[in-house]
């Protein structure tokens, strides 16, 4: 099958793009496109055009993989520039998804009609770079600069029935009807109308400023540079704007961040992967939460959210009433309640026996083939397992809090969990618009055994000199929305509290372990809900300011220690933090609980909102020079032998081989 065939009827040309799986826009898509265009060159007897795609999207955008070597011939604006040099109307047909490159081929149509499963967006700001084919030229022309503004600076994506009202498309129709109206809408045109020559007027600065207020206030600089983009075009003609939005494309695709971007939309990618299977999935509808606690909210939240029939399960009739409130989802406190349910996900409180006693008794109420998960952060899922009669159908699924807004799961076999559970939560997690990695068995599993090592070590700069400020700071200059002390303040500490008193019989006494966190806990000092923790919160001091009474206790507890303050700068708290972070995930590595590197920098990314800019905490230390990075990794040695011991032939000067190993995996 060619990817571009043509037919022409009536004297319409129809052409059709096959690219599966996507439409994905590469040099062989491009070549054909190309082709097809010039051929209709000269055709007197073709008097319009309707450029239609077989599958289910119409476009999805550039190959990602082709930004990272130079640019191949033919380029899409090339390509775009000969649909327009045609004398005749061209009508895009949009089915499905016309995303980045894919959008703006439709912008340089004449026109375009989508079926009501359209849906457009320009993703380019989330991979480090702008639109490259004429998105903040000819987008402004259709819909008005603050529009453009939103779509473009956003990515967000939009559906048929809002980028009709934009101006972006010129009819909706039902998918079946979608061929030919586009045909019939082609037909009606009297002449060619390019996006490109429409008028743009410049809008008013207040206009601007109320578009870019919307957006978040610290954006990357890409962002601001397609604002600019778009506030200049108008005084522009759309052939000026054109270069000047292809020069800044090409100088931001080769950026660092641009590529590091890209890496971590392949590192998703290859994550996902894991889940497949050969095993067909089962269909999942049904959804039971068991807990009606803060994670089982958000988990209904979720699931109700991505279209499942959801039912809360929860021995606490009025925990079940409260849910029911808040998230509109129906409620039960009768086992029974979740019979019809396809899947059901445990959130109920982290002890293995109120657990094991719940699977026990959901198992005896649902049907033989419904998937029974576990949302446990800690606990053994071989033992959990043991609890079943049934255990093929049991698994792991770990959610991060708040559910229904991290974006991250951990996705855990446990040791009979078949292909098939592992098939449909595949499925299951794609729909709920989350990311997976795959975790092996372990405490913590990936991700929070990672963010441990970073808050630990983020304890053991505040007790060697720095202060919980300072710490927060300099993780905030680096790009995270926020530091591991407001953090602590915000999900409060008494949780950690209260695993730090069930562990303390077995932590090993060489450990270093800093205990003002859990002094602040006896004081009653809980975080952001008591009003003060780490920090002193108010009524007029919603995001805490420091407290001296935090401030005293660190000073003696650092004197309790034996341990002089010393001025720490926030080059050696970032520097000992990352480091703290791939020694954990090293021994990670080593013990097979994650299978690759890159799937450490998704966990991160996703789910603490590592700075995504630097590609994640690997990706960031493999750019550092080697012997800055030895010295950082013997100083996080020092801090810790015993947690750090992965590095310690760091102090001998050398890059110890589990990490060279991670390392050499992401770099760029
Ligand atoms: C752009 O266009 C820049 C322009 O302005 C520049 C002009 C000069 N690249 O996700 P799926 C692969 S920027 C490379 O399973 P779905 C994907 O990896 C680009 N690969 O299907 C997968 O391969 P594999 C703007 C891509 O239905 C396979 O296709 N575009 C791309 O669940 C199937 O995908 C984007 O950012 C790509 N662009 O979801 C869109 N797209 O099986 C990114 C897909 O080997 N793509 N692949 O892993 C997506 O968001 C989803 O793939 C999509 C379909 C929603 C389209």
């Amino acid at each position: 099958m060619p990817i571009v065939s043509t037919s022409v009827e009536n004297s319409t040309a129809v052409l059709v793009i096959d690219n599966p799986p996507v439409n994905m826009g590469n040099t062989a898509m491009r070549t054909a496109l190309l082709e097809a265009i010039t051929a209709l060159e000269g055709r007197t007897d073709v008097l319009n055009v309707v450029i239609t795609t077989a599958g289910r999207h119409f476009y999805a955008g550039s190959d990602i993989a082709e930004f990272d070597g130079p640019p191949s011939e033919p380029q899409l604006p090339a390509v775009i520039a000969a649909l327009e040099a045609l004398p005749v109307p061209v009508v895009a047909a949009i089915t499905g998804l016309a995303l980045g490159g894919g959008l703006e081929f439709a912008l340089g149509c004449d026109a375009r009609v989508g079926d009501t499963s359209a849906r457009v967006g320009f993703p380019e700001v989330t991979l480090g770079f702008l639109p490259g084919a004429g998105g903040t030229v000819r987008t402004p022309r259709l819909t008005g600069i603050p529009k453009a503004i939103d779509l473009i600076a956003t990515a967000r994506q939009i559906d048929a029935d809002e980028a009709l009202s934009l101006g972006i498309l010129d009819r909706v129709v039902p998918p079946d009807e979608l061929l030919d109206a586009a045909i019939a809408y082609a037909r009606s045109m009297p002449a060619k109308r390019l996006v490109r020559d429409l008028p743009l007027a410049p809008a008013a600065r207040t206009q601007i400023d109320a578009a870019v207020a919307l957006l978040p206030k610290r954006s990357r600089p890409n962002i601001l540079e397609a604002v600019a983009l778009i506030e200049q075009s108008a005084h522009l003609s759309g052939p000026e704007a054109l270069v000047l939005e292809r020069e800044a494309f090409h100088r931001l695709r080769v950026s660092d961040e641009a590529t590091n971007l890209r890496y971590l939309f392949f590192a998703r990618r290859a994550a996902a992967k894991d889940l497949r299977t050969t095993a067909s999935p089962r269909k999942v509808r049904s959804v039971g939460i068991a807990g009606a606690g803060t994670m089982g909210s958000s988990l209904a939240r979720a699931f109700a959210a991505a279209g499942y029939d959801v039912t809360v399960y929860d021995p606490n009739a009025a925990a079940v009433a409260r849910v029911n409130e808040i998230t509109g989802v129906s409620g039960t406190d009768a086992l029974s309640g979740l019979a019809k349910a396809d899947l059901v996900v445990d959130a109920v409180f982290e002890d293995m026996q109120v657990k094991t006693a719940l699977f026990r008794e959901i198992e005896e109420h649902v049907r033989a083939d419904t998937i029974l998960v576990s949302n446990t952060s800690y606990l053994d899922l071989a033992e959990l397992s043991r609890s079943l009669a049934k255990t093929s159908r049991f698994a792991g699924l770990h959610f991060f809090n708040p559910a229904d807004r991290n974006p991250l799961v951990e996705v855990i076999r446990a040791p009979h969990t078949d292909d098939a559970t592992i098939a449909t939560l595949s499925v299951v997690v794609s729909r709920l618009g989350k990311t997976p990695i795959s975790a092996g068995m372990g405490d913590g599993f990936v991700a929070n055994r990672i963010y441990a090592a970073y808050r630990s070590q983020a304890e053991f700069l505040v007790q060697d000199g720095a202060s919980p400020q300072q710490v927060d700071a300099a993780l905030i200059s680096f790009g995270f929305p926020i530091g591991p002390f407001a953090v602590g303040d915000l999900s409060g500490l008494n949780i950690a509290w209260s695993r730090h008193k069930r562990l303390a019989a077995t932590r090993d006494p060489r450990q270093r372990y800093v205990t003002i966190a859990d002094q602040l806990c006896e004081l009653g000092r809980f975080g952001k809900k008591s009003g003060s923790g780490w920090y002193r919160y108010g009524a007029d001091q919603p995001r805490g300011v420091p407290d001296p009474r935090t401030d005293a206790l660190i000073q003696a507890d650092r004197v309790a220690h034996g341990i002089s303050p010393r001025d720490i700068d926030d080059e050696e708290i970032r520097s000992r933090i990352f480091a703290a972070m791939l020694c954990a995930a090293a021994s990670l590595m080593q013990s097979g609980t994650v299978q690759r590197a890159s799937d450490i920098d998704v966990a991160l990314t996703e789910g603490f909102a590592f700075p995504r800019h630097v590609g994640g905490p690997i990706r960031h230390l493999a750019r550092m020079p080697h012997a800055e990075l030895v010295d950082t990794l013997a100083a996080t040695y020092r801090s810790c032998s015993i947690t750090f011991a992965i590095a310690a032939p760091a102090v001998n000067g050398e890059l110890p081989e589990a990490i060279s190993v991670l390392l050499r995996q992401v770099a760029p």
